[in-house]
């Protein structure tokens, strides 16, 4: 089993990318995102309380998003493999995907980490929020993400750094030769 960890700041195409390696390797594609996003238009209680936090640019608590991994691992037992899509976001939610993946003996392989640089983020999510609606893509929020994101997120790839999991790539260029780089690292790993 191929497990895969994309990596990287809000905006950094974590999303994008996922859309083409889940085509190409025949990964499940686990964004916690897209899953929180999901209860909030189904206005589940999960997803009232969750829109509370990411209307504000924070990250929704470590307890809801880890009981929503383990569900959708649960529900995937035969796959090849997962991309994990921006999660996990802090350290204790990395030590949890360790302990639920560990039990199912089925470890991270690599982590992929897209870095670009922080006008460029902000660029891509302004530019995303005038055409996707999105209540979190506009200046206010966004700077309170990038600010989550370095006081919460960024000590993840010490984490993988640590236990020699983290590869990183240039996020910025072409959607196509950020593409050709993941490939590159994947094929190491896997044949498609
Ligand atoms: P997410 O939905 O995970 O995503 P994101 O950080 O907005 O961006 P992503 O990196 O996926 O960027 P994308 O490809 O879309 O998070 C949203 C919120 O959910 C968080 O703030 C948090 O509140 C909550 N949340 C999610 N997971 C959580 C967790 N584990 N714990 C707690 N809370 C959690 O790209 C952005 C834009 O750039 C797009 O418009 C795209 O077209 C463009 N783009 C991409 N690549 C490009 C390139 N190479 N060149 C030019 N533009 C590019």
């Amino acid at each position: 089993m191929f497990n895969l960890v994309l990596f990287g700041p809000p905006g950094s195409g974590k999303g994008t990318q996922s859309i083409s390696i889940i085509e190409k390797y025949k990964l499940i594609h686990v964004s916690t995102g897209d899953l929180l996003r999901n209860e909030v238009s189904n206005e589940t209680p999960l997803g009232l309380e969750a829109k509370k936090y990411m209307d504000l640019g924070m990250l929704v608590p470590d307890e809801v998003v880890i009981g929503m991994i383990s569900t959708k691992l649960d529900e995937n037992t035969e796959a090849n493999g997962f991309i994990f899509d921006g999660f996990p976001r802090t350290v204790a939610q990395a030590e949890a995907l360790d302990n639920l993946l560990e039990f199912k003996n089925n470890p991270i392989t690599v982590v992929l980490s897209l870095k670009v640089s922080e006008n460029e983020l902000k660029k891509r999510l302004i530019s995303r929020g005038e055409v996707s609606g999105r209540s979190d893509d506009n200046e206010e929020v966004i700077a309170k993400r990038i600010k989550e994101y370095h006081a919460k997120t960024a000590p993840v790839s010490d984490y993988y750094k640590h236990k020699d999991k983290l590869v990183e790539i240039n996020g910025e260029g072409e959607v196509s030769d950020v593409f050709n780089l993941i490939s590159n690292q994947i094929d190491t790993f896997i044949i498609a």
